[in-house]
């Protein structure tokens, strides 16, 4: 890594750590003061490096450019409730129907519907790459608009391979996107796993300024390797997690391969249930979904 590239991540996690207008306002004050202070090893309260790697080789993609049902060589659904809400108390039954998933001139569109259905009263639907694509380690991203509203419960995460052996969290889950409808500014990127997850997940918020998630496409991604997943949201590095963050380092769980899954939960512990505000139906829409390993 060179010199340049490892004093933009000292500035980005110097930035990142504050508010990001006042950041603007001290930018300048905070470069001379590096530059100044840089050289005698005094310029930051941070003494470890945010960890960047060039993932350059893709190993999946799917553009989303041939229409109708999502390409089965790459995904499945999840269908039903599961019976618990998908262990969130969520509120949508998930479907394959087209009417709540398609491929459509260049995207992926998840809607969520108010309606009647087999016991529920929300439709939505849920993909995955799981036994199809899988991967340990690498850069992950997708390109999505997200809907609005409250209740809206938009998705782009990880759980590990072996979740059919090791029960949740034990299995690992990454969270690359979650962002509640009715907080169409505010970014959440985590991981759970054992002793850290629902409300004691290892967790990060960003705050889009002068922007929202859900009136134009961003791209979230992280680049995960031994020891590290860091967090973008389009070309801003917003979090480092690494084992020195759990509750237990020992308790990293990220050295295995992950799969992929995107969906659109109406309701649930992490949002609430929609209210009269909540307009229906709302989309999520996806771009593309990406993955890259280190070439
Ligand atoms: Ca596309």
């Amino acid at each position: 890594m060179n010199e340049i590239n490892k004093f933009k991540m000292k500035m980005e996690k110097i930035c990142l750590s504050k508010d990001r207008q006042v950041l603007i306002r001290l930018r300048w004050k905070t470069l001379l003061l590096l530059i100044v202070l840089g050289p005698l090893g005094l310029g930051c309260n941070y003494s470890d490096e945010q960890t960047v790697t060039n993932f350059n080789e893709l190993t999946m993609s799917d553009e989303f450019d041939t229409d109708g049902a999502p390409n089965s060589a790459i995904w499945d659904y999840d269908i039903g409730t599961r019976g618990d809400g998908w262990g969130n108390n969520e509120l949508q039954y998930y479907t394959d129907r087209n009417e709540n998933i398609v491929v459509q001139n260049g995207y992926l569109i998840i809607t969520a519907k108010q309606e009647s259905f087999k016991g529920s009263s929300y439709t939505s639907a849920r993909i995955l790459t799981k036994d199809k694509f899988e991967q340990q380690y690498g850069r992950f991203e997708a390109r999505i608009r997200t809907p609005y509203g409250q209740g809206m419960w938009p998705a782009f995460w990880m759980l590990g391979a072996n979740s059919d052996e090791v029960i949740w969290p034990g299995c690992g889950e990454i969270d690359i996107m979650e962002i509640r409808g009715q907080e169409p500014t505010i970014l959440f990127g985590s991981v759970h796993g054992p002793g850290y997850s629902a409300g004691q997940a290892i967790t990060k918020r960003y705050d889009l300024v002068n922007d929202r998630f859900d009136t134009d496409f961003h791209i979230f991604g992280i680049e995960w390797g031994p020891n590290y997943v860091n967090y973008y949201v389009d070309d801003v590095l917003y979090n480092q997690i690494k084992p020195s963050d759990l509750p237990d380092p020992d308790n990293w769980v990220f050295d295995q391969p992950f799969y992929i899954i995107i969906n659109l939960a109406v309701g649930g512990n992490f949002v609430g249930s929609p209210n009269e505000e909540t307009v229906f139906p709302q989309t999520m829409l996806v771009d593309y979904v990406r993955a890259y390993k280190f070439k």
